[in-house]
């Protein structure tokens, strides 16, 4: 994360974010183009339409020939009508180039995010990440589809207005202008307290959201421990605060609206004065007065617009500022450049050295060597925190370690493009994931090449297909989000048909410590032997239980192997295993 200290960097920064915004407009150049010049024309019709007039009015009293009216009245209805035309075009315009740039912007965004390391999403809060692909984008969106061709154009119109003034009566003009150096303060001051009271929104926003993404999820744990009334005071508090920056935001702009309005209306009345002097002293027309009464009101508009602007406009690369820091953020664990492609993986698994840390130089690994020939089935036993799924998150490449190697079939992991890498490996976690949409949406996993009849036969080896025929609607069974409505027990098996239908050459497996009754525990054990069949199988092992007939036992301590062996031979060896062995047949006895 950036944290602006001093000023110049901040605005550095900006400029960047704007600078990259405007990249975004490239394809789009031809009809922000064509916008522009309708919006010149906008503005030359604006300036012309009280001209329309004045000039009927003068012409009006001259001859007071009824013709005059008819004329202008026909002449200024084709100029309203053009000027519909013209906006039309240009909010059309604007608004669908506009759109299509953030359907961009957050396509990449989540593209991009897809792409990041688990170490960014172990740090990074979910709702904060909603935030940005969602309200982050949609502020960006004002930005290209108003706020730039808004400020052209009222910068336009000023200028115009202005010049056209002048060029009628210079004192007039002079007199109506006499407000702005006080009208230019008042801006730069709301800018300032705009800029303040938005950031402050924005943040507030952020928060809220992130604590709903993160409550709403643990709302079983908030239940159980009956902490609503806690809770709900947090989210009332910080609610709360939201409520309040947006409020300080309105009130910024419900005083800065009216405070212009009232200057421009003492500026009409100034006008009004002096001018109607001068048109009794015969020096200008009735008409000229008129132009410039209209003039005048449509002179503030764009003024206090202007300043309404560039605070939206700094909202927006706020917003883009964070969009971009997310863009910017590089994926820690990077593919290859030229990745070595191995035409099958047989599943040799080696470590060799391996010193890994999460964090700096907290070693959760030290000095970590096996190796695992293919077929060969090890299981890492040991405490909790020892490094077992740390183990297993290396394997797959989920972090980089820090010093050694990891090698499958004798390749360095990391010279192999990470969809090689994993889709070599079937990783079963501790705690199974399953996403919104059905019993086979979910075995498969959007992998195209997995037929109805692979997904039917994976579920029914392992032993699925018994409780998903069961189901109403079978394969088709709606299921929900994190798969509340399962057992933990049918979300295991769930969870071994997806391995095993993307026929992985390496298991791996962080066994649930979840209890699961008998039954259902050996379903799963027998699915279990059937999926490790011909495949090299790693596993982390509570039931010390489903290991007796593991090639390899490996008893890690604080992230070293201290015995490895098999079963019978840790036993006769009296050290740790045996330790953790006894207490275990103890605890199974006295259960
Ligand atoms: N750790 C971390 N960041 C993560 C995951 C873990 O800093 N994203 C730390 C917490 C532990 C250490 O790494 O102190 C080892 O964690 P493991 O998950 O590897 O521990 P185990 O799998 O051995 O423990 P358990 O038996 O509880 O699953
Ligand atoms: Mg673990």
């Amino acid at each position: 994360m950036k944290n602006f200290t001093d000023d110049s960097t901040e605005s550095e920064y900006r400029g960047n974010a704007l600078r990259k915004l405007l990249a975004y407009m490239k394809p789009y150049l031809g009809w922000f183009f064509l916008c522009l010049i309708l919006i010149l024309a906008l503005t030359g019709l604006d300036l012309y339409r009280p001209m329309l007039i004045g000039d009927a009015i003068d012409l009006f009293e001259a001859e007071g020939n009824y013709d005059v009216i008819v004329d202008t009245a026909i002449k200024y209805s084709v100029v309203l009508a053009l000027g519909f035309v013209f906006n039309i075009t240009q909010a059309w315009i604007l608004q669908k180039t506009g759109q299509k740039i953030i359907f961009t912007i957050r396509r990449e965004l989540y593209l991009h995010i897809q792409s990041l390391s688990s170490r960014f999403f172990d740090l990074t809060p979910v709702g904060k990440l909603v935030t940005r692909v969602t309200n982050d984008v949609e502020a960006l969106s004002e930005m290209y589809s108003g706020i730039l061709v808004r400020l052209f154009r009222n910068i336009v119109k000023i200028l115009g207005l202005a010049g056209v003034m002048l060029f009628l009566d210079r004192k007039l003009a002079l007199i109506s202008f006499a407000l702005l150096p006080l009208v230019a303060a008042l801006t730069v001051l709301f800018r300032r307290i705009a800029r303040e009271t938005y950031r402050l929104s924005r943040t507030r926003l952020t928060d809220l959201n992130t604590f709903l993404s993160e409550n709403i999820s643990g709302m079983r744990i908030i239940q159980i421990f009956g902490r609503e009334k806690r809770k709900f005071q947090e989210f009332d508090d910080r609610s709360g605060k939201l409520y309040r920056a947006y409020y300080k935001e309105m009130m910024v702009f419900a005083i800065f609206r009216p405070l212009i309005y009232l200057l421009s209306v003492l500026s009409l009345m100034v006008v009004l004065g002096v001018g109607s002097r001068e048109v009794l002293g015969g020096s200008i027309s009735i008409g000229v007065l008129y132009i410039f009464a209209q003039y005048i009101q449509s002179f503030f508009d764009p003024i206090q617009e202007l300043a309404e602007q560039f605070s939206t406009l700094q909202s927006s690369l706020a917003s883009a500022e964070k969009i971009f820091a997310i863009l910017e953020e590089e994926p820690q664990v990077r593919e290859p450049e030229n990745p070595v492609i191995l035409p099958r993986i047989l599943g040799r698994i080696e470590f060799s050295h391996v010193w890994f840390a999460y964090d700096g130089e907290n070693y959760v690994l030290r000095d970590v060597s096996f190796v695992i020939e293919p077929g060969q089935k090890v299981a890492f036993v040991g405490a909790t925190g020892a490094g077992k799924t740390s183990i297993l998150n290396l394997i797959g490449r989920y972090y980089d370690i820090q010093r050694g190697t990891i090698t499958i079939d004798g390749t360095d992991i990391r010279l192999l493009s990470k969809k090689q890498l994993r889709s070599a490996i079937g990783q079963m976690q501790q705690d199974v994931f399953i996403f919104q949409g059905t019993i086979e949406s979910n075995i498969r996993l959007y992998n195209e090449s997995i037929t109805r009849e692979d997904v039917k036969q994976a579920a029914e080896y392992v032993n699925a297909s018994r409780f998903i025929e069961k189901l109403p609607r079978g394969y088709e069974e709606p299921v929900s989000e994190r798969g509340a409505t399962f057992s933990a027990g049918e979300r295991q098996l769930l969870s071994f048909a997806r391995t095993l239908a993307h026929k992985p050459a390496i298991l791996v497996m962080d066994e649930a410590t979840a209890n699961i009754d008998t039954e259902t525990e050996l379903l799963i054990q027998e699915a279990l032997q059937k999926l490790m069949e011909g495949r090299t199988t790693i596993m982390v092992a509570h039931r010390l239980s489903t290991i007796q007939h593991a090639d390899c036992i490996m008893v890690m301590h604080k992230g070293k192997i201290r015995e490895r062996g098999t079963h019978q031979e840790l036993l006769a060896r009296n050290g740790i295993y045996k330790k953790l062995y006894e207490l275990q047949i103890h605890h199974d006895v006295t259960a």
